[in-house]
């Protein structure tokens, strides 16, 4: 079979644009995203969001990639500026980013991630590649993509839509799709009230992950139709996929674990509480997903920091951190912390106890602060003795943000500070 010769799968990769969305707010992230797109959201100690469909794109091969941005993007471009440089323009690779164009008409924004696409037509036009694989930029995992394309390649597709099963409950916040058994997509619908099951495994469906590979002059010719199409939303999930499949060839391809074929690590973070909960999965002695794998390295980019550091002056003032994940830059000085993720640059100090909580880059905690359950933003500088995450009611009415499951959020403006955000 060509699909098990990994050549076969390096010439797919090779003639593949990969096109990462990354326009979308995540509204749902609340204060998180108040200076920045959901894929600029940091993740996992010194990685973004983004930089795992990145990484995924490099690992699998995929060397050509555009980075559509929207929202607040200024992060995200200072980020994929500072740290996805190094692919040899001389080789044909390339990270690019491709900002909201407006070219269609003159006051037309983006409307949905078909648009989006079809703003950019001209450039992947340019590029000429065979597939054309488009990604969300919010959601991590590792995949190797090669192996989603030959698929497409091999069961004959137009378009290939990347899936998982997930809990019906859950469904509602996904594209669902009925399928055949041989694998062809029947039926799709976006975010439905009432999601299809899959036949002989109730309780479970079939939920798309929201990518997609497509043949190069199917995509074109779809976009334009959808942009000839008077009141379409010019959405992949709401509009594209629901008017093709009827008539093309779309396929399923579910996602699997390579090594166990079991259901695979695939979040969205899209709220404070799953965003609190994949972080702090990562501490774990066997975290279902393993940044230490030297086999899908995940890369990014970080400014030059020095190991971490702890202090103490004696047993009963020792400056230690058990359970936890630290990086870079961090000082952690007579003080505790446990099962917590400090990303780089956070100082705590004297007597501060930080548990159950997930601290980003650059923020101070000050002496005798009791940190428990709570997300503490970016630059935050924790006064002296501040108590977050004890009691709901008390961090509702400091003006922090907690959600229905306990989980504080913390920021510099709700603590009456400015920031640099950047
Ligand atoms: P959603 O995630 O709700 O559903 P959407 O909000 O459109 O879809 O975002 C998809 C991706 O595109 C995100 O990465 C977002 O950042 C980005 N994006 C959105 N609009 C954009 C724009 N105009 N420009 C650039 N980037 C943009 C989708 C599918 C579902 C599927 C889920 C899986 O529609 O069918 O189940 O993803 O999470
Ligand atoms: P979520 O559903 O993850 O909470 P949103 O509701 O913020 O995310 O996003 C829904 C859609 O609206 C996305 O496609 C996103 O790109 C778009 N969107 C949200 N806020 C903005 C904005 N300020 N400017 C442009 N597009 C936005």
């Amino acid at each position: 079979m060509p699909h098990s010769n990994p050549r076969f799968i390096s010439r797919l990769t090779r003639n593949t644009l990969a096109l990462i969305l990354a326009g979308g707010r995540g509204s749902r992230l609340k204060q998180l995203t108040t200076w920045g797109s959901k894929p600029a959201v940091p993740f996992g100690g010194k990685f973004r969001i983004i930089d795992f469909p990145l990484s995924n794109c490099i690992n699998s091969g995929i060397r050509r990639i555009g980075v559509l941005t929207q929202y607040k993007a200024h992060s995200l471009i200072l980020h994929i500026q500072k740290g996805w440089g190094f692919l040899r323009g001389e080789f044909g690779e390339f990270v690019e980013l491709w900002p909201a164009q407006q070219r269609v008409t003159e006051n037309s924004w983006y409307a949905g991630t078909a648009d989006a696409v079809y703003q950019n037509l001209d450039i992947i036009r340019d590029h000429d590649p065979d597939y054309v694989l488009i990604l969300a930029g919010d959601h991590i995992y590792k995949m190797d993509y090669g192996a989603m394309i030959a698929f497409h390649v091999e069961s004959g597709a137009d378009m290939t839509v990347g899936c998982l099963e997930v809990e019906t409950e859950r469904a509602r916040e996904f594209g669902v799709m009925e399928v055949d058994a041989g694998h062809r997509v029947r039926g799709f619908e976006e975010k439905p009230a009432e999601p299809k099951p899959i036949p002989g495994a109730p309780g479970r469906c079939f939920a798309s992950m929201g990518i997609y590979v497509f043949n190069r002059d199917f995509l074109f010719e779809q976009l334009q139709k959808d942009a000839d199409t008077r009141g379409s939303s010019r959405d992949f999930g709401k509009d594209i996929i629901p008017s093709v499949i009827k008539q093309y060839r779309v396929m399923a391809y579910t996602f699997r674990d390579p090594v166990s074929g079991e259901q695979a690590y695939w979040r969205d973070v899209g709220t404070l509480d799953a965003f609190w909960e994949a972080n702090l999965e990562l501490i774990g002695v066997t975290p279902p997903l393993n940044l230490y794998d030297k086999g899908w390295p995940i890369w990014t980019y970080q400014e030059q920091l020095p190991p971490a550091k702890f202090v103490f002056d004696d047993e009963d003032r020792r400056g230690m951190a058990v359970d936890s994940m630290v990086s870079g830059g961090c000082i952690i000085s007579e003080a505790k912390v446990r099962h917590s993720l400090l990303f780089s640059n956070v100082r705590v100090n004297s007597f501060a106890y930080v548990e159950d909580s997930v601290v980003l880059p650059d923020v101070d905690i000050g002496r005798n602060c009791t940190i428990r359950n709570a997300i503490i933003e970016r630059y935050c500088q924790l006064e002296e003795g501040t108590v977050i995450g004890l009691d709901p009611e008390a961090d509702r009415r400091a003006g922090y943000q907690v959600t229905d499951s306990g989980i504080t959020l913390v920021t510099p403006e709700m603590l009456g500070q400015n920031a640099n955000h950047v």
